[in-house]
C-alpha cells in the first residue's frame, strides 16, 4: 500500500466494487458540514436504489438544522462520546468522504484502524493521511467532494447525465456544492462547478429551501456571538491580518454553543486591506481551535496560502480555507497564530 496522499483508483473501479457489496458504511469528518452530509446522503440513497445497504455514520455533535435534509434516510448519529458498537461491524466496504485525515476521524479511529484495507477515501483536500484507506480517489480541483460523488452516483445509476439523477440524490449533492463554495462566491467556483449546479437544479434540487434550511436558521445567540467576536478584533501588519477570538465565557454569556461559533472567519475578508483572517475559539483550558481564510490575490499581492500557514502549527486544509488545533491556552495560541500569519504576509 502506497503511503502517498494521491488517487490510486478510478471512480469506475470504485463503482464496480460498491456494486459488488451488500453492506457499506459511510463515514465523513467530525464537525459535519453541508458537503460531508450531502456526499454521504447522496451515496447512501444511490446505493439503496441498487439494493445495497449503506449506512451513513456521523461522529461528533449533530446539527439539528440538518434533520429535514436527512428526512427518512437511515443514519447513525454517534454523538460526542460515541459507542462504536453501534456501527455495523462487518461491512464489505467503508467509504470516507470529504476527509482522509485521522485528526478529523478521531472518534471512530479505533473502529476504522483495523479495517483500512477495505476502506475507500473520496476527497478533495490537498492533504490527508493515506493510511486511512487502501483505496483513494482524490480530486483537489473539485469545488466540493459532492462534485466527485455526483459523478460516482451517475456511474452507479448508469445515467448519461447528472440531471437524470433522482431529486432525493441531486438535492444533497447541491447542498454540498453550494455550501463548500460559499453559495458560489469562493475562488473554487469553476465552469464545471456551475455546470454541475445547473444540472442538479434541473434534477429538482430546491435552492431556496436548502438556503433557508442552512443559512437562515440561526438563533439570536449566534448574532450576539458575532457582535462579541467583532469586539475582539485585532488588525496586524498594516491591516493585512485580522484576528478574532472567542472564549468559552463568551459562548456562555451569549447563550450560544460551539456549533454557533463557526463560520465567522469569512466576515473578516470583507475589509479591503485584509488579506488573511483567523478566528480562534477556546475549546478547553489549553485547547484552541483556529480557522483561517484568505482572499484571492491580484497583481503584486499574492494569495496567502493558509494551508501552508496551518501546517506550520499542525493543521491543514485548502489554500484559502484551513484550520488547526493548538494545545495551548487561547492567549498563547493567538500569539502563535499572529506570528505565523506575519511571516506569511511579509
Ligand atoms: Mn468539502
Amino acid at each position: 500500500m502506497s503511503d502517498a496522499w494521491m488517487t490510486n483508483v478510478t471512480l469506475e473501479r470504485i463503482a464496480e466494487r460498491l456494486r459488488d457489496a451488500k453492506n457499506v458504511v459511510l463515514l465523513t469528518h467530525e464537525k459535519l458540514d453541508g458537503d460531508a452530509l450531502g456526499g454521504t446522503l447522496a451515496l447512501a440513497r444511490t446505493l439503496k436504489q441498487l439494493g445495497i445497504k449503506a449506512t451513513p455514520v456521523y461522529a461528533g455533535a449533530w446539527t439539528k438544522r440538518f434533520d429535514p435534509i436527512v428526512g427518512g434516510t437511515h443514519v447513525i448519529q454517534l454523538g460526542d462520546e460515541p459507542n462504536l458498537d453501534l456501527i455495523p461491524s462487518n461491512p464489505d466496504w467503508i467509504v470516507i468522504s470529504d476527509t482522509g485525515s485521522w485528526s478529523q476521524l478521531s472518534k471512530v479511529r479505533a473502529w476504522l484502524e483495523p479495517r483500512t484495507e477495505k476502506t475507500m477515501v473520496i476527497d478533495h483536500h490537498l492533504h490527508g493521511d493515506a493510511t486511512t484507506a487502501a483505496v483513494r480517489h482524490i480530486e483537489t480541483g473539485a469545488a466540493a467532494v459532492c462534485q466527485t460523488i455526483a459523478e460516482l452516483c451517475r456511474i452507479l445509476l448508469c445515467v448519461d447525465r447528472v440531471d437524470e439523477l433522482p431529486k432525493e440524490i441531486a438535492e444533497p449533492l447541491y447542498l454540498g456544492l453550494a455550501t463548500d463554495t460559499g453559495w458560489f462566491r469562493h475562488s473554487n467556483v469553476t465552469p464545471d462547478a456551475l455546470r454541475l449546479a445547473s444540472e442538479l437544479l434541473e434534477a429538482g434540487a430546491d435552492h431556496a429551501r436548502l438556503f433557508r434550511l442552512t443559512e437562515q436558521m440561526d438563533k439570536p445567540g449566534r448574532l450576539r456571538l458575532i457582535a462579541r467576536a467583532l469586539t475582539s478584533m485585532e488588525l496586524h501588519s498594516s491591516d493585512q491580518i485580522a484576528v478574532i477570538a472567542l472564549t468559552l465565557n463568551d459562548l456562555k454569556e451569549c447563550d450560544a454553543n460551539m456549533n454557533e461559533a463557526g463560520g465567522l472567519t469569512d466576515m473578516l475578508l470583507t475589509m479591503a486591506p485584509v488579506r488573511v483572517g483567523a478566528c480562534l475559539t477556546e475549546v478547553g483550558e489549553s485547547r484552541t481551535k483556529i480557522s483561517f481564510r484568505s482572499k484571492t490575490g491580484e497583481g503584486a499581492v499574492a494569495t496567502v496560502d493558509v494551508n501552508q500557514v496551518a501546517r506550520t502549527i499542525g493543521g491543514g486544509g485548502h489554500a484559502q480555507a484551513a484550520g488547526a488545533r493548538l494545545e495551548l491556552p487561547i492567549g498563547e495560541a493567538k500569539a502563535r497564530v499572529i506570528a505565523a500569519l506575519q511571516d506569511a504576509v511579509s
